[in-house]
């Protein structure tokens, strides 16, 4: 979109003006610096403010735009005083004290999603849910690719959104997390989803309602609406009176399993799409991320046949129940971005028969007490690390032997003396990575480092 008709929008929505703007973008993340490229190429007004003393892009940040003001080290007051407008970054929690306080003396908050929004005039399709949404908008970009579409895809998977801003692009595919959607107001999806719902951020987010309302505003608009059906808080954001595409592994939907003389196809109405033994991917929650891929993509304007190539084809993602060794008759399977309960059960229920668990972490205010049942029917014995093991052991009430280590070499010692020949360890922390860990991608490599220094 020409700098113009993006400028017009910025003023209409959030009387944001060139002339008269001084922006605060807050945190300096990969995120702060998406924002203050688009900020500086429409001619906007802004500074940075971080509360870290030293954040780990600053010195890139301070090369690449050297006039513009950094404020570092705690949250300069000043600076929040004088803002029009905050534009937040995810990971700063709208209930900082310098935020309240400018909110109250007139400054408007926005994330990097809303100057998304006001600069594309394609498509977006969008995709939120406490578990899967990586996989299901890797799914769906490599649908839109193999369809010779021009596509952007990214947003809390990892590019930030304002950085896949490309004049040819046809069509953006972006992935949104609850902090996102929270700080949006004007995007409207061409199509959208909430995967599913489950417990997570309990503590940015006051209780599982506040969360869940969060997420539902991936909705707002008239978009078609891609509804999970067996989550019963998404099947309550229904709205009758949109579009709307649903899909389940239990039952009846739109996109659905359905089962034709004994081979288990992924079903569209009446029509068999592809047998799912032919998805390369374990567990049966990857059923329903192919099925709602499938919805977006055919809201998109795709054709079936194409999607369920690009389907079978899909290699998964790293850290997702991926297969790291198989030694002595023990497969080890590296689920660490397994940062909540959900994605934790839903692996867990991925087995036929019981495995080893690796768990623990930060529970981020979770009530691990909602793992017990499926740990009992699913797990021989547990091995847990990290700031929350005391409270995992607690919650678990002695329903399985539970192992307490310090750190993942430890772990996956332990794990190996309870792991007989033809038995699983999964590691499905169930909490996030940061008490002990850079990001779930370190924990997991640090996981694959010490299985594979188990065969010296
Ligand atoms: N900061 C402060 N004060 C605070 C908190 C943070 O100043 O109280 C500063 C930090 O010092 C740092 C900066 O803010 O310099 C980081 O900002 P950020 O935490 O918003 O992170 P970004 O680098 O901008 O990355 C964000 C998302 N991070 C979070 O939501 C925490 C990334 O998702 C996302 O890929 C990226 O934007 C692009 O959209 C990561 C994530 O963990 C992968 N997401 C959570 C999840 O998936 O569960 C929601
Ligand atoms: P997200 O981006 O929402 O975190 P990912 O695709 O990265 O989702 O997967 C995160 C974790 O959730 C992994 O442990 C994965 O195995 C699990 N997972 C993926 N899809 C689902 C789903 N539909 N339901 C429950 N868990 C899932």
């Amino acid at each position: 979109m020409h700098n113009t008709a993006i400028l017009a929008k910025l003023e209409k929505d959030f009387a944001l003006l060139p002339e008269t703007a001084k922006v605060l973008v807050v945190g300096l993340g990969s995120t702060g610096i998406s924002v203050a490229r688009f900020l500086q190429k429409l001619g906007i007004n802004f500074a940075i403010a971080d509360s870290r003393n030293k954040p780990q892009l600053l010195d890139e940040f301070a090369q690449e735009m050297p006039d513009v003001p950094v404020f570092t080290g705690g949250f300069d007051e000043a600076a929040f005083q004088v803002a029009t407008h905050l534009v937040v970054s995810p990971g700063v929690s709208l209930l900082e004290r310098s935020i309240v306080k400018a909110v109250a003396n007139g400054s408007k908050v926005m994330g990097d999603i809303d100057l998304f929004a006001s600069a594309v005039n394609v498509p977006i399709i969008a995709i939120t849910g406490s578990n899967g949404k990586s996989t299901v908008t890797t799914m769906l970009g490599d649908m839109l690719k193999d369809a010779g579409i021009k596509a952007g895809v990214g947003g809390n998977l990892g590019t930030p959104a304002l950085d896949l801003l490309d004049d040819n692009n046809q069509i953006y595919a972006l992935e949104l997390s609850s902090f996102q959607l929270e700080r949006t107001s004007v995007l409207q999806a061409t199509a959208a989803t909430v995967l599913n719902i489950s417990a997570d951020h309990l503590d940015r987010h006051a209780d599982l309602a506040e969360y869940a309302y969060e997420k539902q505003k991936v909705f707002n608009g008239q978009g078609v609406m891609v509804i999970n059906i067996d989550d019963p808080i998404v099947n309550a954001m229904q709205d009758k009176s949109r579009d709307t595409l649903t899909f389940s592994i239990q039952g009846r939907a739109d996109f659905y399993l359905d089962f034709q003389q004994g081979i288990e196809y992924l079903m569209y109405k009446d029509t068999c799409l592809m047998p799912l033994s032919t998805l390369p991917l374990e567990g049966r929650h990857n059923a329903a991320n192919a099925l709602s891929a499938l919805a977006l993509g055919l809201a998109a304007g795709l054709n079936t046949s194409t999607m369920c190539k690009s389907l079978q084809k899909f290699k998964g993602l790293a850290h997702r129940m991926q297969r790291v060794a198989e030694i002595r008759g023990v497969t080890w399977v590296n689920d660490s971005k397994a940062t909540n309960i959900g994605a934790c059960i839903a692996a867990l229920q991925g087995y036929k028969d019981k495995v080893v668990l690796i768990a623990g972490g930060d529970a981020k205010g979770a009530d691990m007490r909602e793992l017990a049942p499926v740990i009992k029917a699913k797990a021989k014995g547990v091995v847990l690390m990290g700031k929350d093991a005391l409270l995992i052991e607690h919650a678990l009430n002695g329903c399985v032997p539970v192992v307490l280590v310090k750190n993942m070499v430890q772990a996956v010692q332990a794990a190996a003396s309870l792991a007989k020949a033809g038995e699983s360890v999964l590691l499905s922390p169930a909490c996030a990575s940061l008490d002990q860990y850079k990001n779930y991608q370190d924990r997991g490599e640090k996981f694959a480092n010490a299985v594979m220094a188990l065969l010296a």
